[in-house]
Order: C-alpha cells, then sequence, then structure tokens
C-alpha cells in the first residue's frame, strides 16, 4: 500500500513525506485533492489509522485523522454559507389546539442552496469545524432580526445552545443588540435550552435561566423527554414551557412514552409549567396527547418551517377541515367533548386510523 500510495502521490506532483507504515502523512499538495484521493484508496480501517497533515502555509500546521479532514471538507458549504452571510432564519407556528390560536413561531436556522440544509446539518457542520459558539450568537441575532421583518408584536421561540453561554451578560450581548435594534419586546422572546435532557451542569444552567428571568425574557427546556434527566430539570428550573421531544411524540400511542409524557404533564401542570409537543404529524398522535392533557403543539400537521410566516391561521384552517366529521366542544375547542384532557384519564390510546396526512402540504 505504501508504494502504491507514493507512486500514486508522485505521479501527481505533490510534495509530501510518509511515516511509519503509512500511518502520517504530510503534504503540500491541495488539501482536498489529498484527502479525497486517501480516502479512494485507503481501506475504512487503514482510514482510521492514518493522519494527515496540511503544510502549506500555516505557521503551525495541524495534524488529524483523515476522516477529520474529510469532514472538514465536507462541510466547506458551512464557510462559503458564512462569509455571504446566506443563512436564514424560517418559522414554524406553534398551536394552541384548545383555542384555535397559535401561540408562537419557533425561528429554526435554514439555508438553501441547490438544497436545503437543515437546522442539524448546520449545527453540526459548525460543531465539527469548531465555531458552534460564534455560530449560536450569529443565529440568535438573525432570528430576532427576521422575526421582527415578519411581525414585531409576535411571540417568538429562539434556541440557543447552554454550553456557547459561559457569561449571559457577555454571551447575550449581541442578541440584546439585536433586539434593542428592532424594539422587539423582551417578554415576546421565549429562549429554548437545546438538548436540555444532556445537560450535566445545572448550576450553570440555572444561572442563565436566571439570567433570562431577570431581563424580562421567558424560558423554554427544549428536546425534553430523551434522557433521564428531564424531571429533575423541570423541578430545578422551572421553565415557562418545556417541548417534548419528537421521539417521544412519535411513539405517544405505546405505553412507556405515553407514561413518561403522562408524568412530565402531571408534573408541569404542578409547577405551572406549559407543556408542547413537538413533531406532531398526524390527527391520531394528536389526539393521544389530547388524552393525555396536552394541548399545544407544533409539527407537520400544522405547518412546515417557513421562509415567511403564513397568514394566521392557514395551518389551523387544514385542520378544522380535516376534523370536520368530529364533534366540537361548547367552547368551540377543537378538541371533541368525548376526549378528555385531564393528565391521568385511564382511556386508552387510540390506534392508528386512516386519516388524511396534512404533513407536506
Ligand atoms: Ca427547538
Amino acid at each position: 500500500m505504501r508504494e502504491l500510495l507514493e507512486r500514486t502521490l508522485n505521479s501527481l506532483g505533490i510534495e509530501f513525506e510518509i511515516t511509519g507504515e503509512i500511518h502520517s502523512i504530510s503534504h503540500r499538495g491541495d488539501q482536498a485533492r489529498v484527502i479525497g484521493l486517501l480516502r479512494q484508496m485507503l481501506s475504512a480501517p487503514e482510514r482510521k489509522a492514518v493522519s494527515v497533515c496540511d503544510l502549506r502555509g500555516d505557521a503551525f500546521p495541524i495534524t488529524r485523522d483523515l476522516d477529520y479532514w474529510w469532514r472538514i471538507h465536507e462541510t466547506e458549504w458551512f464557510e462559503r454559507a458564512l462569509l455571504d452571510n446566506r443563512f436564514e432564519t424560517w418559522f414554524q407556528p406553534i398551536i394552541d389546539t384548545s383555542t384555535r390560536a397559535i401561540l408562537a413561531h419557533e425561528c429554526l436556522i435554514r439555508l438553501q442552496t441547490s438544497r436545503i440544509y437543515s437546522g442539524g446539518e448546520i449545527v453540526d457542520a459548525a460543531t465539527i469545524r469548531n465555531q458552534i459558539h460564534a455560530f449560536d450568537a450569529h443565529a440568535r441575532r438573525l432570528a430576532i432580526l427576521s422575526a421582527a421583518k415578519q411581525n414585531r408584536s409576535g411571540r417568538f421561540f429562539v434556541n440557543f445552545m447552554p454550553s456557547s453561554i459561559y457569561n449571559p451578560e457577555f454571551c447575550m450581548r449581541t442578541t440584546m443588540e439585536a433586539l434593542a435594534e428592532t424594539g422587539m419586546s423582551r417578554e415576546n422572546i421565549v429562549f429554548e435550552v437545546v438538548e436540555s435532557d444532556l445537560i450535566r451542569d445545572s448550576a450553570h444552567l440555572r444561572r442563565i435561566c436566571d439570567y433570562y428571568r431577570t431581563n424580562g425574557f421567558g424560558f423554554a427546556l427544549d428536546d425534553v423527554g430523551t434522557g433521564s434527566n428531564s424531571l429533575q430539570m423541570v423541578c430545578e428550573l422551572r421553565p415557562e414551557y418545556i417541548k417534548l421531544d419528537k421521539s417521544l411524540v412519535q411513539n405517544v400511542e405505546k405505553p412507556m412514552y405515553g407514561a413518561t409524557i403522562r408524568k412530565l404533564v402531571e408534573l408541569a401542570e404542578q409547577f405551572s409549567v406549559r407543556v408542547i409537543a413537538e413533531g406532531v404529524e398526524t390527527i391520531h398522535t394528536m389526539e393521544n396527547l389530547w388524552l393525555l392533557g396536552v394541548q399545544t403543539m407544533q409539527g407537520f400537521l400544522f405547518g412546515r418551517p417557513e421562509r415567511n410566516i403564513i397568514p394566521t391561521n392557514s395551518g389551523l384552517l387544514r385542520l378544522s377541515h380535516a376534523l370536520g366529521t368530529q364533534e366540537l366542544s361548547d367552547s368551540g375547542s377543537l378538541i371533541p367533548a368525548s376526549i378528555s384532557c385531564r393528565p391521568g384519564s385511564t382511556t386508552p390510546a387510540r390506534q392508528e386510523s386512516p386519516v388524511p396526512s396534512l404533513a407536506g402540504h
């Protein structure tokens, strides 16, 4: 293999040095080309064992394994988008199904080039490129400025990664400046702690949470129910909102998941925390959530993330239409009177029935 590698690099005129069998390769070639070539030539276990160092330019060249450089190469779109200021904030409605009102919109980071990059892909790229902290602040500022263009008096949920805020006063500076620029009211902004279940340093989170409260913002725990931390976090931090993770919501009809949601709802009631279910895609899921006492929801059933906020209630109108055959409660609620909304209801979960799928429209 070493021989083949040497022959290939030589034939391409790439200056290089190989140390050990093929474990360490330093070169002065085009990094993307060398990495691509090595990935083609080496087997998966060999790729793991090889480290590469680009000797061009840098005073302190960095040696990393081949897969690391490949990931950097694969996420170059992130750098270009950042330089060209091409990231955007899109909006997804959060619906109070009991009053048919839009409670708020969540601000979601997106990039549209030849395709749409999801928030997860963008955050992963920022993490791989070691830019997540700066990017998180950039995304928050962008969210506020974009939200103000949509509706200065609307309520918006803005994501943040607690690990990117080491000192709230300092790290929130650009966000606060954006708010001052737009004149938006702080009480209409709710900050969502992403991956809250994975956070181990609850004292740090509490400091951030206190900062938000003191400054008049709302505070939500996102991705709740995926780890073992949820109940404790709700008790300790007493957020205004908790957002049930999609993986929990989409399995609501399974007893274990249903029981977890029920427990969270009970606890939330005790502390006056509002529960929001994320990832609601079918009427069947919505009904099962009602049975467990969850009424505030977000998901494709009500609307996908969109670049511009869709005129009020379009998602709700679709929903009303789909539920047309169902009985509405006296209060005009969408929730049929036959469904108990109290947590602890012993009504069995509704099974999947052929309902019109609204996802994707
Ligand atoms: Ca979120």
